[in-house]
């Protein structure tokens, strides 16, 4: 099935300069994108994406470092795009994502681990729409 999905390079991927290799991954795998745009996030918006965190104890600090430089969000297009894409991103935690995926090759720590991709197509859908105003 033709799917689409959202993702978010988060602000270490910009600061680290890692933008081309992670899109370039999404590009070989034949996924095609649709939308993409370089955005400053606020609170506002990510407190309702990540509300599903908000009673957790790391809920601030992940607001914090998300609004803490630009972010690049991108939807993309693809068959099964939002299985395969998670697959591609690895475990949240940079220590347990395998070898070869985007977290487990470049991600540092917990918090800051380069990258969101939508985990349903619930979230997918919701998330789109979401933050459609920035494409
Ligand atoms: P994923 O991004 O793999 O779907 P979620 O939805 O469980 O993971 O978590 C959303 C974000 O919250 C993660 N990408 C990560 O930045 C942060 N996060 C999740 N669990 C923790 C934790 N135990 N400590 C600190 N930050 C966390």
């Amino acid at each position: 099935m033709i799917e689409k999905t959202l993702i978010i390079l988060k602000p270490d991927a910009v600061k680290r300069k890692l933008i081309g290799k992670i899109i370039s991954r999404f590009e070989m795998k034949g996924l095609n994108i649709k939308e993409l745009t370089m955005a400053k996030l606020d609170s506002y918006i990510l407190e309702k994406h990540y509300e599903e965190h908000k009673n957790k104890a790391f809920f601030n600090d992940l607001i914090d470092f998300m609004t803490s430089g630009s972010v690049i969000l991108i939807v993309l297009e693809g068959k099964n795009c939002i299985k395969t894409v998670r697959k591609m991103v690895g475990a949240t935690d940079p220590f347990e994502a395998d070898p070869g995926t985007i977290r487990g090759d470049f991600a540092h720590s917990l918090t800051e681990n380069v990258i969101h991709a939508s985990d349903s197509k619930n979230s997918a859908d919701r998330e789109i729409k979401l933050f459609k105003k920035y494409f």
